[in-house]
């Protein structure tokens, strides 16, 4: 008997070694189609992570937006049901109102100032800005997002040409009121929907990223991209913090050193993509209109710079100081 128990116990422990770590797979979600850029750049974090864990963890995307508008993903990550999302800050100022200053347009000088900004401590200090909301997310890292464009069936260079004209914006009503202030009139909606919106006449015209512009086919429908430059958005990519508590601090560690990597990783890939994508432009017949009145439209929008920065003038402050 006594060595039977033995016995069994022996056996006890050699199962218990042979038994595998837990296995965990993370889910990944981006609104944008497979081989876009942020895309590719999470996917390639997810096999750093795999090789770094031994296979303890793999990474599964969910592109296309298949799991959602960035609105309901933002809340999937929330609750747990998505585990690392990346989105546009755009709908994340609807839950952490501190990062709409990021939103605001006009707010940098152009791109290299963006991504000064978000290298630099004024960019760490807004990711744990989120980290430390109640909104629930982990913020691990930066995307670059470009600079939005408008597009319409027109060309549009003034406010003036903007007038009668329903332009698709993100859902956060800063945007709705950019839009307004910038002569036109703002409708939000998810970016899956606006394909066939533009088509269809709901509304006249959007506005986003050359890339966006080019891998969602708006090029097709809407042949005039006015370089107003009017928002340079960062995107970023959140942890869900449910599942975040239930990693170990190792694992946490592993998951930030390679965000920083996927930071950079994502803006070569962009770089190349945009080249590519303004390529595309020009042979498809796209008018670029770029003799656009600036000027106006920042003008136009300093309502909108008062009305959202007014409680974080000295960030402001600062990011205008980055040179
Ligand atoms: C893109 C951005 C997406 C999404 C989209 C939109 O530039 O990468 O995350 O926010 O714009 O306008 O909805």
């Amino acid at each position: 008997m006594k060595r039977l128990s033995k016995l069994a116990a022996l056996m006890a422990t050699a199962v218990f070694a042979a038994a595998p770590v837990a296995a965990v797979e993370i889910k990944a979600a981006d609104v944008h189609p497979d081989g876009y850029p942020n895309v590719v750049a999470m996917q390639s974090m997810g096999k750093k992570l795999e090789a770094e864990s031994k296979g303890r963890f793999t990474l599964k995307m969910f592109p296309g937006g298949v799991l959602g508008d960035e609105k309901s993903m933002i809340e999937q990550t929330q609750a747990g049901g998505i585990d690392i999302l990346r989105t546009s800050l755009g709908p994340v100022g609807t839950v952490v109102p501190e990062v709409n200053v990021f939103n605001m347009p006009f707010v940098f000088r152009d791109e290299a100032h963006m991504r000064k900004v978000i290298d630099g401590p004024i960019g760490d200090e807004l990711l744990k800005k989120i980290t430390d909301s109640s909104a629930n997310l982990v913020a691990l890292g930066w995307m670059d997002g470009g600079t939005r464009n408008l597009y319409a069936k027109k060309a549009i260079r003034t406010p003036a040409d903007l007038a009668g004209q329903k332009i698709r914006m993100m859902g956060n009503p800063l945007f709705v009121d950019t839009m307004n202030a910038m002569g036109g009139s703002g409708i939000s909606m998810g970016w899956g929907e606006v394909y066939s919106a533009l088509q269809t006449g709901v509304v006249d015209g959007a506005e986003n990223n050359v890339p966006s512009y080019v891998s969602a086919n708006h090029f097709s429908v809407n042949k005039f991209y006015s370089l107003t430059g009017h928002l340079i958005i960062p995107e970023i990519f959140v942890y869900s913090k449910v599942k975040w508590a239930k990693l170990s601090p190792e694992d946490q560690a592993l998951i930030k050193k390679l965000a920083k990597e996927t930071q950079m990783e994502q803006r070569r890939l962009w770089d190349k993509r945009v080249a590519m994508d303004s390529a595309r432009l020009k042979a498809a017949g796209v008018t670029l209109i770029s003799d656009v009145d600036k000027q106006a439209f920042f003008k136009a929008t300093q309502p909108v710079r008062d009305k959202y920065g007014a409680a974080y003038a000295d960030l402001i402050k600062r990011i205008e100081a980055v040179k």
